[in-house]
């Protein structure tokens, strides 16, 4: 039987699972993920960046903040209709959400009064919206879930303790705010954070905690691995040891057993076989297309051919799903119709 569901997880509790040996904690990660999900469906989303560089915030790890000489092309908020033809692509190809990210530190109301437009429109076409803009206020929160948003995604990034060595220009305490106005405006939270910036296990295990203790488990927990950007000064970190960043996935699982649990940037430097323990550990969401925001991805032909190697196939529409990129959907349709993903002819 599933255990219930808790908020209150100790810091100390959830050290103690970083600290489990690795097959101990692998196996627990998956008996929970098998009580909750389906251990073959993977959902899958597409980024697409409305709002590219010059933001005024100082996150080190980040290619789009204006101090740092990253090579990132400045570009200003997306028309509608540009961004509604992005959309109707992706919808005609099978989508059935669209995530936005805009290189804001917050909004000014111009710009959600815009991006309230970006996301009516995108609405209209029957698709799915999510949205990561920055800081919001509790109005704007509720101007966007008026306009049709469905999810909003703003992440912790690290632990509290950890987070003034990783950003000056805002408090941990901000991103608590907007989370809260974000869940009050009745939108979903898609909230995790980055491992590799340099944190200790221990703080890893605060990020984990701290999520887990919200009011409500984000419905979607995206764990980044830093993708390391020359120009920011997280560039040269010492890597994450693979396996560290397995046992994240592993105890994000445990501690938020029914949220969809996203391998999220950083795939393109990540082995196929760490990914698939990553999948055996509890992530069942990934972001599909070559470019996430500003930076690589896994090439779609690699996905497709990872998919079959593995037997996933993408989580169904209605499922609790990101958007489902149509090429995965298309090989399925193209498939041996047995739904797994492969390329195989019926
Ligand atoms: N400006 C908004 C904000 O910070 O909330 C929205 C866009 S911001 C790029 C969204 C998230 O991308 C960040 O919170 C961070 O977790 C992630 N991110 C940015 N740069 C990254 C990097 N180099 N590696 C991994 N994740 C990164
Ligand atoms: C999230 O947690 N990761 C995505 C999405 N939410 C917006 C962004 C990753 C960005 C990686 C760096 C870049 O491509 O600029
Ligand atoms: Fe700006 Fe967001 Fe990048 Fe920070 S993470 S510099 S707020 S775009």
């Amino acid at each position: 039987m599933a255990q219930p569901i808790r908020h209150d997880w100790t810091r100390a509790e959830v050290a103690a699972l970083f600290a489990l040996p690795f097959n101990e904690l692998l196996h627990r990660a998956h008996s929970v993920h098998r009580e909750h999900h389906d251990p073959n469906a993977v959902q899958v989303s597409t980024l697409l960046s409305i709002k590219t560089g010059g933001c005024p915030e100082d996150c080190a790890y980040c290619p789009q903040a204006a101090r740092y000489d990253t090579g990132v092309q400045a570009q200003k908020l997306m028309s509608v209709d540009a961004v509604v033809a992005r959309a109707q692509a992706a919808k005609s190809a099978g989508a059935s959400r669209f995530c936005m990210g805009a290189a804001w530190r917050s909004p000014k109301d111009r710009d959600v009064e815009k991006v309230a437009e970006i996301v009516r429109a995108v609405k209209g076409l029957g698709l799915e919206t999510c949205a990561t803009l920055g800081m919001l206020s509790g109005e704007q929160a509720q101007t966007l879930k008026q306009a049709g948003l469905d999810y909003y995604n703003h992440n912790l990034d690290t632990a509290p303790e950890f987070y003034g060595e990783i950003i000056h220009t805002r408090q941990y305490q901000d991103r608590l705010d907007t989370l809260d106005h974000v869940r009050e405006a009745g939108l979903k939270t898609c909230c995790g954070g980055i491992v590799g910036m340099g944190e200790t296990r221990d703080q890893r295990a605060g990020l984990l905690q701290t999520l887990a203790s919200l009011p409500e488990h984000p419905q979607s927990v995206p764990i980044n691995q830093l993708v390391q950007v020359e120009g920011t000064p997280l560039n040269g970190t010492q890597a994450l040891d693979p396996f560290d960043f397995v046992r994240t996935i592993a105890v994000a699982r445990i501690l938020m057993p029914a949220s969809m649990v996203r391998l999220s940037a950083g795939r393109q430097q990540m082995d196929d076989a760490v990914q698939a323990l990553c999948f055996f550990a509890g992530a069942n969401s990934i972001f599909y297309g070559e470019k996430l925001l500003t930076t690589g991805n896994p090439d779609v032909e690699h996905d497709r051919q990872l998919f079959a190697r593995l037997d996933l196939h993408p989580l169904e529409v209605a499922e609790e799903t990101d958007t489902v990129h149509a090429d995965i959907l298309e090989t399925e349709a193209a498939g041996c119709g047995n739904g797994c993903g492969c390329s195989a002819a019926a």
